[in-house]
C-alpha cells in the first residue's frame, strides 16, 4: 500500500474542467445566496439525479474538516498566554504525580498520556464553561475520563483545593496524611468525586439517563430549569462499548440539548489504534448523525486554516479524508519530511501549499483537540444548540507533550515512569520554572498566590459559581411514611392467594398516594409493568414523556389506559436494563446532584439484574445511590415455565459483594412494609449510603398477619414464624425457609408433626446476607479485642436455645444458609436450587432441586438419625413414603 491509498488515488479525476465550472457556479450561488441557497440547490440537484436512476451512496458523514468553518470562529474571551503557562503547569503536575507516585512505590500505576491528549479539552471547561455548583444553583454534572484524573487533581491543586501532600500520595489513600483516589470514585473521594467513570462504557449511557433525570425533575416541578449541562468525557476507545452507544438514540429521541458528549480522539486505546484501518471520527460521527445528534468535528489547529484557504478544489479535504487512522498515528511520531512526503505528496497541487512551510513547521501542524480556540468555538457552539444533544469529536494525540518517550507510541497509555532527560525535555517544551538541579526530582510546582496565574484560575472558576469537580450534599432528611400508613399489609389477606409481587404494587401505589413523598416516588420499567401487575400504576400516575402524549392510545376507552404524561411519574425505559438502571443512578443521586430527595423503585425480572448490569450496580454503590431495586419473578422455582435463561437462583449470591446493598427475600406482605419503611427511613432521614435489593415472586398464597415482636428480626434477618404445638414431643427440629419457600417450610412441619412425632418450629430468613453481616462483624470485633467479653452474633443469640435439628431451604443457592452456618449451635443441613432452571411446572421445579416440603422434611428425618436419635430404617422407609427417587436426576450435573 502506498501512502495510504489502498487503490491508485483518484485525486486526478478533479482535473476535469468540467468540474470546474460546477464548482464556479457553486461559488456564484454562495456568494449571491448564501449557504441556504446552495442547500436548495444541492437538494434539487440530488433529487433531479435520483428521479433519473442515480443512486448515491448512502454516507451519514460529512468532510474530514473543522465543522464550524473559520468564518464562524468566535472570538476568544479568554488570556490566551496566561490559559496556557497554566495548562502547562496541570500537564507537569498531573505527570508528576504519576512519576513521583510509581518512585515511592513500584508498580502503583497511573496514567499521563490520556490528560496529556486531553488537556485542552477540560481546560477550555474549566476557563470557560463548566458551570459550579453555588448555593442557590445547581452546576454541571460533569464525567471526567477516568484515566485523565491526574489531571483533574492538577487543577485542583493549581485552585488550592487540594494540597501538595494529597498530590504525593496519589494512589495511596490510605496514608495518613490523606492520599488520592486511582480514579473518580465519590465513596473514596465524597466531597469531590460524583460520577465514577472508569469502567468504560458506563459513563456515556449514565450521562445520558442523567440529562434525560434532569428533564424529569424539571418536568415534574421538582427542581428548576437552570441552563446547567451534562458534560461527558469519553475515550474513542471506550466508545466501542455496547453501553457507549446504546443509548444515544434515546438521547436524541428525547432532544436532550442539556447534554454535551466531549470524545478524545486521539486515535488510539491500549493496546494500539483504536481504528488502524478506518476512520474512528468518521465511524462515531457516522453514529451519532445517524440518530440524531448535533456533531461538531474539532479535527485541525489553526495552522490548517491557510492551508484549507488554498484548498479550492478540496484536494486537501480529499486526501485528509482518505488516509486511515494507522498512518495519521505513524504521522505524529515522523518528522516533517516524511509527512510532506507521504501525506502531501500523493499529488504535487497538494505539495505546493506547503511549500512555504518547514519540515518542522509540518511537524508542529496542531490537531483541532489542541487548540484552545477551536475547542472554545465548539464548546460555545454546543451549549447553545437547541434541539438535540451535541458530540463533539475532537482530534488529538495520545501523550501529547511527552516528546520521544511516549507521544502517539503504541505504549503510551501504560507509561508511568521518565527518566531526567525525558523530564528535561518536558519542562523545556512546556516552560516549567524548575530548575536544573531540581528536575530529576519530577517536584511539584505551584506558583504564589498572587500570580496572574492563580489569580485568573480563581477568578474563571468564581465566574462561573465554584468548584468543579465538587460533591456537596445538600437535602434535609426526610420523614418516613408513618407506621399507620403501611398498617394494613401488616394484618394479612385473611386466606386469600396474593403473591408478595402484588403486595408490593399495592405498597408502592399507596406510597405513590402518600401526601410528603408520594411525589418523591420514582417508579421505573423496563418494559414489565404489565409482568408485575403494575399497569395500574399507568393511569394513577402516568408515564413519563417530556412531549406529552401526542396521539390517542388504542386503549384510550379503558379504564387503565396507556396514559403519557409531561409529569408522568413512571420512567418506561423500554427493553433496557442497562438504561432502566442508569435512571436508578440518577434519581438515587438526586440528593446529593440536585438536593432532591428521589426515592427511585426499580423493578425488573430479577434475573436480568446483578448477572446483567452489575458492573452499574456496582457503580451505583460507590455514589452512594439510595433507592431500592427490586426483582421480580425471582426464585428458581417459583417462577415456573420460563426455564433456564429466566430462573434466577442466584441474584442474591450476586448480591453478597456489594458492601453497602442490603438485600431480602420476602416472603410476606408485612415483611416487605417493613422492610420498605425501614429503608426509607435509613436512607432518607438517616441519610445512610445504603440501597436494597428486594425480590418478590409471582406465586400466589396467603399473606399471614404479622406476628407480634418480629419487626426486628425481619429487619435483622431472621424471625420465628411459628412455633410448634406439641414442643413436649421427643425429636425436635427448626426449619428455616426464605420467600416462597417459607410455605415448603410450613408443610414440612406438618408432615413431620403428624408423621414421623417430630416438632418443628418454622423461621422466616428474610436476609441472609444482613445476618452474615452482623455475625462478621462480632466476629471481626473479638478478633480484635481478645479478653474482652465477645460479641455474640444475632444468629447465635436467637438460636443457642433452640432445641433440635437444624434445616434451611430457599429458592436460591445452597451458598447462602450455608454462608450462615457456622454461627448455629449445630450443623446445617442447606437445600437450594444449585443447577440450571428448566421449564417445568413449579410443583416438579422444587421435586427436581430438591428444596419441596418432601425434602425438608427428609433433611429433617436425616440430621435427627445423625444425631443418633432416629433409626436409619425409618429414614429409609421415608424416603418411600415421601415419594422420593434416590436415583433421580442431579439438578447440579
Ligand atoms: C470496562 C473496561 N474495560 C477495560 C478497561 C481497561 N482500560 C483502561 S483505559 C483503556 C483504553 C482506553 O482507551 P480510550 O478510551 O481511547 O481512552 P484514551 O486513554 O485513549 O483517552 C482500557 C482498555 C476499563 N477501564 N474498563
Ligand atoms: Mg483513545
Amino acid at each position: 500500500m502506498v501512502n495510504g491509498v489502498g487503490k491508485e488515488s483518484d485525486v486526478a479525476n478533479f482535473d476535469s474542467a468540467e468540474l470546474h465550472e460546477w464548482l464556479e457556479s457553486l461559488n456564484y450561488v454562495l456568494q449571491s445566496g448564501g449557504p441556504e441557497s446552495v442547500k436548495e440547490l444541492l437538494n434539487a440537484l440530488y433529487l433531479h439525479a435520483y428521479q433519473r436512476g442515480v443512486r448515491l451512496p448512502f454516507s451519514a458523514n460529512t468532510p474530514y474538516l473543522n465543522t464550524i468553518p473559520i468564518e464562524d470562529q468566535p472570538p476568544f474571551p479568554g488570556n490566551r498566554e496566561i490559559e496556557r503557562r497554566m495548562k502547562s503547569l496541570t500537564r507537569w503536575n498531573a505527570m508528576a504525580m504519576v512519576v513521583r507516585a510509581n518512585r515511592h512505590e513500584d508498580g502503583i500505576g497511573g496514567h499521563i498520556s490520556t490528560y496529556a491528549s486531553a488537556a485542552t479539552l477540560y481546560d477550555i471547561g474549566f476557563n470557560h464553561f463548566f458551570l459550579g455548583m453555588g448555593d442557590n444553583h445547581d452546576g454541571d454534572q460533569i464525567y471526567f475520563q477516568g484515566h485523565a484524573s491526574p489531571g483533574i487533581y492538577a487543577r485542583a491543586f493549581l485552585e488550592g483545593r487540594l494540597s501538595r501532600q494529597q498530590l504525593e500520595n496519589f494512589r495511596r489513600e490510605l496514608n495518613p496524611e490523606g492520599g488520592l483516589s486511582s480514579y473518580p470514585h465519590p465513596r473514596l473521594m465524597p466531597d469531590l468525586w460524583e460520577f465514577p467513570t472508569v469502567s468504560m462504557g458506563l459513563a456515556p449511557i449514565q450521562a445520558i439517563y442523567q440529562a434525560r433525570f434532569n428533564r424529569y425533575l424539571e418536568d415534574r416541578g421538582l427542581k428548576e430549569n437552570t441552563g446547567a449541562k451534562v458534560w461527558a468525557f469519553l475515550g474513542d476507545g471506550e466508545m466501542d462499548e455496547p453501553e457507549a452507544l446504546g443509548a444515544i438514540s434515546l438521547a436524541a429521541r428525547a432532544r436532550l440539548d442539556n447534554l454535551i458528549f466531549v470524545i478524545n480522539c486521539n486515535l488510539q486505546r491500549l493496546d494500539g489504534p483504536v481504528r488502524g484501518n478506518g476512520k474512528i471520527i468518521q465511524e462515531l460521527e457516522r453514529a451519532f448523525r445517524g440518530t440524531g445528534w448535533n456533531v461538531i468535528k474539532v479535527l485541525w489547529g489553526e495552522d490548517w486554516d491557510p492551508l484549507f484557504a488554498k484548498d479550492g478544489d478540496g484536494l486537501l479535504a480529499k486526501r485528509l479524508e482518505e488516509v486511515v487512522d494507522g498512518w495519521s498515528q505513524k504521522y505524529t511520531v515522523q518528522d516533517g519530511a516524511f509527512i510532506r512526503e507521504h501525506l502531501f505528496g500523493v499529488d504535487p497541487r497538494i505539495l505546493e501549499m506547503v511549500e512555504d512551510l518547514s519540515d518542522e513547521e509540518i511537524r508542529k501542524m496542531s490537531r483541532g483537540g489542541h487548540d484552545p480556540e477551536k475547542v472554545y468555538a465548539a464548546y460555545k457552539a454546543a451549549v447553545e444548540h437547541k434541539g438535540s444533544p451535541t458530540v463533539i469529536l475532537a482530534r488529538t494525540i495520545k501523550g501529547y507533550g511527552l516528546g520521544e518517550s511516549g507521544e502517539g507510541k503504541n505504549i503510551t497509555h501504560q507509561q508511568k515512569k521518565m527518566n531526567e532527560g525525558e523530564l528535561r525535555e518536558f519542562r523545556a517544551r512546556f516552560g516549567i520554572p524548575i530548575s536544573d538541579e531540581d528536575v530529576a526530582d519530577a517536584p511539584f510546582y505551584r506558583p504564589p498566590e498572587d500570580s496572574p496565574e492563580i489569580v485568573y484560575l480563581k477568578e474563571r472558576r468564581a465566574a462561573l459559581g465554584g468548584p468543579v469537580p465538587s460533591r456537596v450534599v445538600r437535602c434535609e432528611p426526610l420523614e418516613p411514611p408513618s407506621e399507620e400508613m403501611l398498617d394494613e399489609f401488616y394484618e394479612g389477606t385473611a386466606g386469600r392467594g396474593m403473591a408478595t409481587t402484588m403486595a408490593f404494587v399495592r405498597i408502592l401505589s399507596k406510597l405513590l398516594k402518600d401526601e410528603k413523598i408520594g411525589k418523591l416516588i420514582v417508579p421505573i420499567v423496563p418494559d414489565e409493568a404489565r409482568t408485575f401487575g403494575m399497569e395500574s400504576l399507568f393511569r394513577q400516575v402516568g408515564i413519563y414523556s417530556h412531549v406529552g402524549q401526542n396521539y390517542e392510545p388504542v386503549d384510550a376507552d379503558s379504564l387503565l389506559y396507556y396514559k403519557e404524561a409531561r409529569d408522568g411519574q413512571i420512567l418506561e425505559e423500554g427493553i433496557t436494563e442497562a438504561g432502566a438502571m442508569s435512571s436508578f443512578i440518577a434519581a438515587g443521586t438526586a440528593y446529593a446532584t440536585h438536593g432532591v430527595n428521589a426515592i427511585p423503585f426499580y423493578i425488573y425480572y430479577s434475573m436480568f439484574g446483578f448477572q446483567r448490569i452489575g458492573d452499574l450496580i456496582w457503580a451505583a454503590a460507590d455514589m452512594g445511590v439510595r433507592g431500592f431495586l427490586v426483582g421480580g419473578t425471582a426464585g428458581r422455582t417459583t417462577l415456573a415455565g420460563e426455564g433456564l435463561q429466566h430462573q434466577d437462583g442466584h441474584s442474591h449470591l450476586l448480591a453478597y459483594p456489594v458492601p453497602n446493598l442490603c438485600a431480602y427475600d420476602a416472603a410476606f406482605a408485612y415483611e416487605l412494609a417493613v422492610i420498605i419503611r425501614d429503608g426509607i427511613r435509613r436512607m432518607y432521614q438517616d441519610q445512610e449510603e445504603i440501597f436494597y435489593y428486594l425480590t418478590v415472586e409471582n406465586e400466589s398464597y396467603p399473606m399471614s398477619a404479622m406476628p407480634a415482636g418480629v419487626k426486628e428480626g425481619i429487619l435483622k434477618g431472621m424471625y420465628k414464624l411459628s412455633a410448634s404445638e406439641n414442643g413436649k414431643t421427643g425429636h425436635r427440629a427448626q426449619l428455616f425457609g426464605s420467600g416462597a419457600i417459607v410455605n415448603e417450610a410450613v408443610k414440612a412441619g406438618q408432615i413431620l408433626a403428624e408423621k414421623y412425632g417430630v416438632a418443628a418450629d418454622v423461621w422466616s430468613v428474610t436476609s441472609h446476607k444482613e445476618l452474615r453481616r452482623d455475625a462478621l462483624d462480632a466476629e471481626r470485633w473479638n478478633l480484635l479485642h481478645p479478653g474482652e467479653t465477645p460479641r455474640i452474633p444475632y444468629i447465635t443469640r436467637t438460636l443457642q436455645n433452640e432445641p433440635g435439628v437444624f434445616v434451611a431451604a430457599s429458592d436460591y443457592v445452597k451458598i447462602l444458609p450455608d454462608s450462615i452456618s457456622r454461627w448455629f449451635p449445630k450443623p446445617l443441613i442447606s437445600l437450594g436450587t444449585d443447577g440450571f432452571g428448566l421449564s417445568e411446572s413449579r410443583a416438579a421445579l422444587r421435586d427436581h432441586f430438591e428444596i419441596d416440603a418432601r425434602y425438608i422434611t427428609l433433611a429433617t428425618l436425616t440430621a435427627l438419625m445423625r444425631e443418633g436419635e432416629i433409626e436409619p430404617d425409618v429414614v429409609r422407609r421415608a424416603v418411600k413414603d415421601l415419594n422420593i427417587d434416590p436415583e433421580k436426576r442431579n439438578p447440579m450435573a
